[in-house]
């Protein structure tokens, strides 16, 4: 049976602040295969169409200034129940809250605040088929659309 594939961002304070190594074996010792990985500097217009959902919330201007304020990592993790597992070990959005409520989370661990939360995770089957593809755009929609849950 095939393994389930979540999309996950190194976030540009995660990367300046040398957080990769630490967060790339995080994600080893948690089981995850990391499939595909790339480092990209994103342009406006691919933050706000990536983000797309936020776009009329109050933060989305800054949301674009931070995701393109320097280079990201983008990568494919794999896994049995990755979606979830990734977005626990991620921890809560709010990285100050993090700190208190999940002090072992990535977000505690690399993270400010609510914006600059260090890293990214898709939230449900159906937004991991659509950011993989969307960053990926070479890998067919069958091979990650194998979810259980889908
Ligand atoms: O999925 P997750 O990243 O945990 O949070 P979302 O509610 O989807 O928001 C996406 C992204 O937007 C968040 O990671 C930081 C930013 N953001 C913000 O800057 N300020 C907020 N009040 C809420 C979210
Ligand atoms: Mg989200």
């Amino acid at each position: 049976t095939k393994m389930q594939k979540t999309l996950a961002i190194i976030k540009p304070d995660g990367l300046l602040g040398n957080y990769t190594d630490d967060i790339k074996r995080t994600i080893l010792e948690y089981g995850f295969n990391i499939v595909k990985e790339k480092i990209v500097q994103l342009d406006d217009a691919t933050v706000k169409r990536f983000y797309a959902e936020h776009s009329s919330k109050s933060f989305f201007s800054n949301l674009v200034k931070y995701m393109t304020s320097g280079p990201v990592l983008i990568m494919i993790l794999e896994k049995n129940n990755a979606i979830a597992d990734w977005r626990a070990l991620m921890g809560p959005t709010d990285a100050s809250n993090a700190k208190i409520t999940h002090p072992h989370s990535i977000r505690a661990k690399c993270g400010l605040d609510t914006e600059k939360n260090c890293v990214h995770g898709s939230d449900s089957p159906k937004s991991a088929q659509r950011e993989i593809l969307f960053f990926f755009k070479e890998l067919s929609a069958d091979v990650i659309t194998e979810h259980d849950e889908l």
